[in-house]
């Protein structure tokens, strides 16, 4: 006979769990008392929406639900932040909540919430166990349903006097991802009509992917002349110099790029599901009907048809089509007319031109694309870079290029905030990999908190404030729809290095382009011997708005 929350704790390890992200509470010490039995780490962090956050960053890494553990009440409600970002990325995550005793519910005891109404629009499922011997079930579910289809969150609430309730019921076993995969008539039928097309272009989105998957793919670019882009914010699923390789369709997308997409007879959605970012607004084509030939293949059937009329719609998991694909083609001896094959070549022109053409500086501060451009250079294939959302992260679209998978970190839910505690999770995922978060003056004022928690488990990632003195894209919005009216989106901000240095960790000021490379340079070799977060706090000036444009010409 053990507590349920020891059993809880023993669950996680048989999913081989080997990191939970938590704020704790009195309402869950039991699974507390059993976490400190395990080899389980277990990372304390300062807020939930931040620890939410770690967990779905964690999930996004490692393909596998990431874990969070949140106090009933005040702290469920801030791990909000995490669960919404998880729904819309399509991370499978869990978010257990410690809930209040069952004898009190419905009296609005202290910190009691309804979990199923509060997270009911968000979670994939919303789950109370309420006897300890149902445990095992309820854990086994939320595995199966945070990875099957569309992968996203489950919350599970946990009870006070459940978890310390003894119970004799045995851990379930490893749970692994139910996949799917494309039946032989709608795989003969694709390849039939994608060899027969003039103007052939994949988007690649979603969160189910493999470095064989990529590889995969690669070669059945090389066969089709197909030309790939990635989805908003999934830049690191395909090797971003790769020939056929043709750029995001994201925030600030290149009109060479669009064209494209509006002169393509058949458009193929591999995970992706072309919502509002990536669409343009919803502008690319009509909604259900179009006159584009659209294949979507998505592992959620829910999402196949749930925006544009498909004409041929696939369930399947994206690694597991590309693979059947990539067999059938093999036999085929498929060679690209050279027409089909330039087209893929300058769209792969047009990306790198994209990302190299000369664009306009500020008069002072430091000018993001020409320290970025430095960056890029000197950066190594496997250095992960996250952000949160602001327009300082589209110059990190736009200048950076990605080479291997998981090494890009961003919200496609434009989360603010998300940017360093995404990073603390990936550092501590692969110490060896250089970490750096991306930041607005903003952004970083959501969880910078959580720099605290870098120094406390030595993840010693590089963070870059990028201080424009205001909510640069709230103002730019304010621009263009009530021009001159820029009341309540300017900051006063701290000096972002003495906080850093405050909080245990090194700060450095970049007031001129010349200085950066030199200074990040010091700056990661400061981390990397002392096993602590760094900070760059980079004073861009308030000129300009987006890469190459000054908000003076909005
Ligand atoms: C959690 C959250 N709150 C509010 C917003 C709305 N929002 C989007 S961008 C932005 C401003 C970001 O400012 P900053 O980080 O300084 O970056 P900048 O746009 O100036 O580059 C705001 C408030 C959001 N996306 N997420």
């Amino acid at each position: 006979m053990k507590e349920a929350g020891s059993l809880l704790v023993e669950l996680l390890e048989k999913q081989k769990v080997d990191r939970v992200f938590c704020v704790p509470g009195e309402s869950y010490l039991s699974v507390m008392n059993g976490l400190q039995e395990t080899s389980i780490e277990t990372i304390l962090c300062k807020h939930e929406g931040a620890a939410s956050i770690m967990a779905e960053a964690d999930g996004k890494l490692t393909g596998r639900p990431g874990i969070a553990f949140v106090t009933r009440g005040p702290g469920a409600t801030n791990a909000a932040a995490g669960i919404h970002i998880a729904q819309q990325d399509s991370t499978p995550m869990i978010l257990f909540v410690g809930q209040i005793g069952k004898e009190m519910y419905g009296r609005d005891a202290f910190q009691e919430v309804d979990y199923e109404q509060f997270y009911g629009g968000m979670a994939k499922l919303v789950v109370e166990v309420q006897q300890a011997d149902r445990l095992s079930e309820v854990v086994s579910r939320a595995y199966h349903t945070a990875m099957s289809g569309r992968p996203g969150p489950v919350v599970i609430a946990l009870p006070e006097n459940m978890l310390t309730e003894e119970t004799d019921k045995k851990s379930t076993g490893f749970i692994d991802q139910v996949s799917s995969a494309p039946s032989t008539k709608n795989l003969a039928q694709f390849i039939e009509e994608i060899k027969e097309a003039s103007n052939p272009i994949l988007v690649l989105g979603g969160s189910l992917w493999s470095e064989q998957a990529e590889k995969d793919l690669k070669s059945i670019s090389e066969m089709l002349g197909l030309t790939i882009l990635t989805s908003h914010r999934r830049q690191s699923l395909f090797d971003n110099l790769h020939k056929n390789y043709g750029g995001d369709l994201g925030l600030g997308v290149n009109p060479k790029l669009i064209k494209r997409i509006n002169d393509s007879d058949y458009i193929v959605l591999l995970g992706a599901r072309l919502s509002e970012n990536p669409s343009q607004g919803f502008s690319l084509f009509g909604i259900p009907d179009h006159t584009k030939k659209i294949v979507h293949i998505h592992p959620g059937p829910e999402e196949i048809g749930r925006i544009y009329n498909p004409h041929l719609g696939i369930v399947a998991n994206p690694i597991e089509f590309v693979n059947a694909l990539n067999n059938a083609l093999k036999g085929l001896n498929t060679k690209p007319s050279e027409k089909i094959k330039n087209l893929a070549t300058e769209a792969h022109e047009d990306y790198i031109e994209w990302g190299d053409m000369p664009l306009e500086a500020p008069n002072s501060g430091v000018d993001l694309t020409s320290a970025f451009r430095t960056l890029r250079q000197n950066l190594l294939p496997d250095t992960i870079i996250t952000n949160g959302a602001g327009n300082y992260a589209v110059w990190g679209h736009r200048l950076f290029r990605f080479t291997k998978l998981k090494t890009q970190l961003a919200p496609i839910s434009g989360s603010m905030g998300y940017g360093l505690p995404a990073a603390i999770a990936a550092k501590l995922r692969f110490p060896k990999q250089m970490v750096i978060a991306l930041a607005g003056d903003g952004c970083f004022q959501m969880t910078e908190n959580e720099f605290a928690t870098a120094v406390q488990y030595n993840a010693a990632v590089i963070v870059f404030v990028i201080d424009n003195e205001m909510y640069g894209t709230i103002r730019m919005h304010q621009h263009k729809n009530y021009k001159g009216k820029y009341k309540h989106t300017g900051l006063v901000n701290p000096n972002f290095s003495d906080l850093a240095k405050a909080m245990g960790g090194q700060g450095y000021t970049v007031e001129n382009t010349e200085d950066f490379y030199q200074i990040f340079v010091e700056a990661e070799n400061w981390a990397n011997q002392n096993k602590l977060p760094v900070l760059l706090h980079i004073k861009t000036g308030s000129e300009m708005v987006l890469p190459g444009k000054r908000f003076s010409s909005l």
